[in-house]
C-alpha cells in the first residue's frame, strides 16, 4: 500500500514566496513528517510539501492524505478532487479541516479532527478493511512520551533554510482570542521528556535546529532542565516564546547559554487596551523595551509579531508601531493584519457582530483585511498594513534597526535583507493622513510651572481618593484616538496643565484641524491639576465650551471650572 501526503502550496502575489526566499527563511513543517513517523513500517509513504515541488497526480497511490490551514484551504480542496476524479480517496486533516469538519468533509473522504497521533493507524486500518469512516477523532490529547522521531529524511533537505524541526511542547497556558493553537492543541501545556528531545536533537545533522513549539518556555521548570541539557551540545537554535520569557533572568541565561539565537515574540499590539481585549494582559506595555534590551543583552535576535486592525488601533498604530521597532531595534518586524480564524473567540465574536465580511478562506492569510474594524475603514487598514509592510524593510528602517554594534551584524543584515525582498511584493500602501497628526497628539508635554497649580479638588478627586498629599504631575500626557468612521478625535489628557501647556496644546489641537476631523473630544477627567492662567487660556479659545455645534466638545471638566 502506497500513502501519498501533501502540503498545499498557496499562491498568492506577496504571501507566496519564491524558492530563494524559501531557501534563505522558510523550515519544513513537521506536520507530514509526523504522519509519516506514525504510519506502519510496512506502508510506503512519500511527502510532497507543494511549495517546493510539483504535485504528481497521475501517480498510482491508494490513498492521499491533505493538511492545511484556513488559507490553505481552497487549494486543498482543488486537490482533492483531482485525485478523487481518478477514484483515488483523499483523507484530510490540519487545522482546517479541525475547525471546519463538516466542510471539508464535503471535498474529501475522511477527517481527522486534531491531533493523528492516535487514530492515524486505525484509520489506516479501516481503509485497508474498505471501512474508512467520514470523522476520525481522538477522545483525547495525545501522551508526549516515546513518539517516533519525525521521518525528515522525506523532505528535499535542499529547498529548506533547514529541516532541523524539532517539537518539544504542544498546546499553550495563554488563551488569546485570535489564537488557535489553545483551541487546537488545548490550554493544557504538554511536554515531551527532556531525554527524548536530546536524543533527537543529537540525531540531527548540522549545527542549527529549530523548536517549532508555540511558547518554549511555557512552563520555565521544563524549560530551564530543557536549556541546562542542551548546552552541552553546543547548538544554535531558533524558536517562539511568549515575552513572559523575559521575566525570569536565569531562564533567559539558560537559553541564550544553550545555544538560543533568534525567538519570535507575539507582541502583538503597543495598546494595553487591545491586549486587555484579546485576553493577552500578560503581554505588558510598559516592560516591552526592558525585555527587548535583556534579551538583545543576551544577543538574541528578536523577530517580533505585531497584528493591526484591533479595536482601539486607529490610523496612527502603523506609525507608531514601525517607530517603536525602530527606537528598540526590533531586528525583524512582523506585521500581520487581525484575523478571526474559524474556531477561535476572536471569530464567534466578529460573527455575532456581524463583523465578517466574507467566507473565502484564501483571504484568511494575516495580510488580508477581512472584517469590519473598528476605528479605520477596510481600506485604511489594508493600505496602512501595506505601508508599515514596505516601510519596516526600506533601507532606512533597516539602518536604523540593525547597524549598531552587535554580534552577528551579519546574519541580521541577511535576515532582513530576505524580508525585504518578501516585502518589494506587497503592493503600494501608503501611511494613512493623520499618522503625523496622531503621533503629535499621543504625545508627553512637559509641564515648567507646577507651582501655580491648583488641584482640581472638589468633591470628584476627593471621593476617588486620589489626593491627600498627591504632588502635582510636570507631565501633560496626551492619548488620542481617532475614529475615521465617526470623523471623530478623542483625546484624554492626563496631568497637569500650566499656562505653556495649555498654550501647546492649543497650537496641536488646531495644527490637527482638517476636514478628516469634524469633532473633538476632550476628556479632561484625568487632569489632577490645572493653574488659573492655563484655565483662562483654554475657556478664551472655547474649548471648555460643549454643546451642540461645536467643534470641541469637553468633557469631564470639574464642576467648579465650568
Ligand atoms: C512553524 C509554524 C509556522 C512557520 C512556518 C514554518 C516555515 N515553513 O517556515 C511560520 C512561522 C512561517 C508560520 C507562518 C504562518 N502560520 Co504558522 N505555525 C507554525 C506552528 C508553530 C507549527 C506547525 C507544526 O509543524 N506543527 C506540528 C505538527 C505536528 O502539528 P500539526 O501541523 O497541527 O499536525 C498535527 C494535527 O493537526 C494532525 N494533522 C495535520 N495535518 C494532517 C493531515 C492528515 C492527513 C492527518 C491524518 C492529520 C493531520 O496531525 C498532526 C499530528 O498530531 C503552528 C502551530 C502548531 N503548534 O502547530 C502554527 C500555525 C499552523 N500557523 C498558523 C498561522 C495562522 C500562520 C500564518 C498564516 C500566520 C499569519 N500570517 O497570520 C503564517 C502563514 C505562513 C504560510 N505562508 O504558510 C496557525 C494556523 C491557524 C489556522 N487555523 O489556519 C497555527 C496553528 C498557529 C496559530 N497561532 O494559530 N507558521
Ligand atoms: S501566548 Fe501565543 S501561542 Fe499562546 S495562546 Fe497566546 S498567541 Fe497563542
Amino acid at each position: 500500500m502506497k500513502i501519498r501526503l501533501i502540503d498545499p502550496a498557496y499562491d498568492h502575489p506577496f504571501i507566496s514566496h519564491s524558492q530563494r526566499v524559501i531557501k534563505t527563511i522558510w523550515f519544513a513543517h513537521l506536520t507530514l513528517t509526523t504522519l509519516a513517523a506514525l504510519t506502519p513500517p510496512e506502508i510506503e509513504v512519500t511527502i510532497t510539501d507543494e511549495n517546493v515541488e510539483p504535485i504528481d497526480f497521475e501517480e498510482e497511490v491508494d490513498l492521499v492524505g491533505l493538511t492545511g490551514m484556513v488559507m490553505h484551504a481552497s487549494r486543498a480542496y482543488e486537490i482533492a478532487e483531482r485525485f478523487r476524479q481518478r477514484g483515488i480517496p483523499v483523507v484530510m486533516g490540519g487545522p482546517h479541516a479541525s475547525s471546519l469538519p463538516l466542510e471539508a468533509k464535503e471535498h474529501v473522504d475522511a477527517v481527522v479532527i486534531g491531533e493523528a497521533e492516535d487514530v492515524w493507524e486505525g484509520l489506516i486500518k479501516d481503509f485497508q478493511n474498505g471501512c474508512l469512516k467520514p470523522f476520525y477523532r481522538a477522545d483525547r490529547y495525545c501522551s508526549m512520551e516515546g513518539r517516533p522521531p519525525p521521518r525528515i529524511d522525506l523532505l528535499r533537505k535542499d529547498a529548506y533554510m533547514t529541516v532541523n524541526c524539532v517539537q518539544t511542547t504542544r498546546g499553550c497556558p495563554h488563551q488569546c482570542d485570535f489564537c488557535h493553537v489553545t483551541h487546537f492543541f488545548g490550554k493544557t501545556y504538554r511536554c515531551r521528556p527532556v531525554k527524548e528531545v536530546i536524543e533527537e536533537v543529537m540525531g540531527l545533522k548540522g549545527d542549527f535546529l529549530v523548536f517549532i513549539d508555540d511558547n518554549i518556555a511555557g512552563n520555565r521548570h521544563y524549560a530551564k532542565e530543557l536549556f541546562t541539557q542542551l548546552k552541552p551540545l553546543k547548538k544554535k537554535w531558533a524558536s517562539q516564546a511568549s515575552i513572559t520569557l523575559t521575566r525570569d533572568p536565569e531562564l533567559l541565561r539558560l537559553a541564550a547559554e544553550s545555544g538560543c539565537v533568534s525567538l519570535f515574540l507575539g507582541i502583538e499590539s503597543l495598546s494595553t487596551e487591545n491586549l486587555k481585549d484579546v485576553h493577552k494582559s500578560f503581554n505588558r506595555v510598559s516592560e516591552f523595551e526592558d525585555a527587548i534590551k535583556f534579551l538583545h543583552d543576551h544577543d538574541i535576535m528578536i523577530l517580533a509579531g505585531f497584528i493591526f486592525g484591533f479595536d482601539h488601533d486607529d490610523e496612527g498604530v502603523f506609525e507608531r508601531t514601525l517607530r517603536f521597532c525602530e527606537r528598540n531595534r526590533i531586528e525583524l518586524p512582523s506585521p500581520f493584519i487581525l484575523t478571526p480564524l474559524p474556531g477561535t473567540t476572536l471569530f464567534q465574536r466578529m460573527e455575532s457582530g456581524k463583523r465578517l465580511l466574507h467566507r473565502d478562506w484564501s483571504q484568511y492569510n494575516g495580510a488580508t483585511v477581512v472584517f469590519k474594524p473598528r476605528l479605520m475603514t477596510e481600506e485604511t487598514l489594508q493600505r496602512g498594513f501595506n505601508w508599515v509592510c514596505k516601510e519596516a524593510y526600506s533601507w532606512r528602517s533597516i539602518f536604523k534597526r540593525v547597524f549598531h554594534p552587535q554580534q552577528r551584524f551579519c546574519t541580521r543584515v541577511l535576515s532582513n535583507m530576505a524580508y525585504r525582498r518578501i516585502a518589494q511584493n506587497t503592493p503600494k500602501g501608503n501611511i494613512p493622513s493623520l499618522s503625523g497628526i496622531l503621533q503629535k497628539m499621543n504625545d508627553t508635554i512637559p509641564i515648567r510651572n507646577t507651582r501655580d497649580l491648583i488641584h482640581t479638588v472638589g468633591v470628584k478627586i476627593a471621593e476617588k481618593k486620589l489626593l491627600i498629599g498627591q504632588k502635582a504631575t510636570n507631565t501633560l500626557n496626551l492619548y488620542s484616538l481617532y475614529n475615521e468612521r465617526l470623523k471623530t478625535l478623542f483625546v484624554r489628557l492626563e496631568g497637569s496643565i500650566d499656562r505653556e501647556g495649555a498654550r501647546e496644546l492649543v497650537k496641536r489641537l488646531k495644527g490637527a484641524l482638517c476636514e478628516k476631523i469634524e469633532q473633538v473630544i476632550l476628556d479632561f477627567n484625568d487632569v489632577k491639576t490645572f493653574s488659573t492662567g492655563a484655565k483662562a487660556l483654554l475657556s478664551q479659545k472655547g474649548f471648555f465650551h460643549t454643546g451642540d455645534g461645536d467643534l470641541w466638545v469637553a468633557i469631564n471638566i470639574p464642576d467648579h471650572d465650568r
